[in-house]
């Protein structure tokens, strides 16, 4: 059934949304959620979800509201739990403290809820409406929705280039190809991210920290996990990024017990996935992060692995800094798609938004699947 929603529906859905996005750098990995409660016309409580194992949004809420929780109508992005998590089911909550109807603008996708909190509500008498402003619902939540619903990362490569889609000189040589309005900008894509993965390729060229800096909201959060993926193990134990704060995960299919152990001495976790012929797969590797709660991966990474994923359909966005200059046909290309030889393979996107950054152009693109 479609559903309409009053104007007031839509702004108090729209103000749920806001107060849920107070939570964006911190809940990692439970959504974003916001949650209003309205009694005779009027906002009488908000309550937004702030870290995982804290109590979610209508809890918060509810708690507020008090006595005029009875008989009020709850509005929320996310349909409420159903289940014990890490804390008591919300569903529950709402029918103890009298709620009368609920507006939510989309189901939970998590399997352990997955419409049963909105059923539940609904045996309980509650007037329960769905759908409101999905959208921006699920685009606020979109790395959840995407582990939730394919058991892997949302996977957001972020590449930068000159204006010839140039990375580095053929030496190798390669800082600052953008400005410093576009490096802040990675810097909040990484604040934003539960995980930032990159190759040993990169790691053994720049010896990237891979935390973000200088980002407001993230001081009381651990830094995103870093991922190295690392075959053969050449990682060395003094790399930079194994004396940052937070984890380090070194993604392997190497038997070489030597090495593994002198990582983990310095503090990375290592694990293991399928390689064929000498390579990770990529699919592995991305059940793996899911496994591992990992809702939005950043890939930083050299041309060889963004060409992979590309290929493997595992990209579901492209950030590309274009800087306004050519480095030449002699620098290095910004991914490899080895095999690609007819134009009729190439591999296409679909620009979904363009703005200028400083003095750089930052792109945003999805891959385009299906045919032409
Ligand atoms: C809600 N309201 O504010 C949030 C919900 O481990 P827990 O108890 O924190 O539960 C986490 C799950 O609860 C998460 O995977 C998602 O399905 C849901 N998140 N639900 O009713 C909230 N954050
Ligand atoms: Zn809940």
């Amino acid at each position: 059934m479609i559903e309409t929603f009053s104007l007031g529906e839509h702004r108090w859905m729209a103000r749920a949304l806001q107060l849920a996005r107070r939570g964006f750098l911190t809940t990692r990995p439970n959504p974003r959620v916001g949650c209003l409660l309205i009694h005779s016309g009027a906002i009488v409580a908000e309550g937004w979800h702030e870290r995982a194992g804290g109590p979610h949004a209508e809890i918060m809420a509810l708690e507020k509201a008090g006595a005029m929780s009875r008989g009020a109508t709850a509005i929320l992005n996310l349909e409420p739990c159903g289940h014990h998590g890490r804390t008591p089911p919300c569903d529950q909550a709402l029918i103890d403290a009298g709620v009368r109807s609920v507006v939510v603008a989309m189901e939970d996708p998590n399997p352990q809820v997955a419409g049963r909190g909105l059923q539940r509500l609904r045996d309980a008498g509650i007037g329960v409406r769905q759908g409101l402003m999905e959208a921006q619902a699920e685009a606020l939540n979109a790395g959840f929705i995407t582990r939730m619903r394919l058991g892997r990362p949302r996977v957001v490569v972020k590449l930068a280039s000159s204006l010839d889609g140039r990375t580095a000189m053929a030496s190798g040589e390669s800082r600052w190809i953008t400005g410093a309005a576009a490096r802040a900008d990675v810097h909040r894509l990484r604040g934003a991210s539960c995980a930032i993965l990159t190759g040993i390729g990169t790691v053994l060229a720049d010896d990237p920290r891979l935390t973000p800096r200088d980002v407001p909201g993230l001081e009381d959060m651990p830094p995103p996990l870093r991922v190295v993926l690392d075959s053969r193990l050449r990682m060395s134990p003094q790399a930079a990024m194994l004396e940052q704060p937070g984890t380090t995960l070194v993604i392997t299919a190497s038997e070489n017990a030597a090495a593994r152990q002198a990582l983990e001495q310095a503090g990375a976790e290592v694990a293991k996935v399928a390689a064929t012929d000498g390579r990770l797969d990529p699919s592995a590797v991305m059940r793996l992060l899911g496994e591992r709660e990992i809702n939005d991966l950043l890939v930083e990474s050299g041309a060889e692995l963004a060409g992979a994923l590309l290929q493997s359909q595992l990209v579901d966005e492209l950030i590309l800094y274009q800087a306004p200059h050519f480095l030449g046909g002699e620098a290095l290309p910004l991914v490899d798609l080895p095999g690609l030889e007819r134009i009729s393979d190439r591999l296409r996107l679909k620009l979904t938004d363009s703005r200028m950054v400083g003095d750089d152009l930052r792109l945003q693109l999805q891959p385009v699947t299906g045919e032409a």
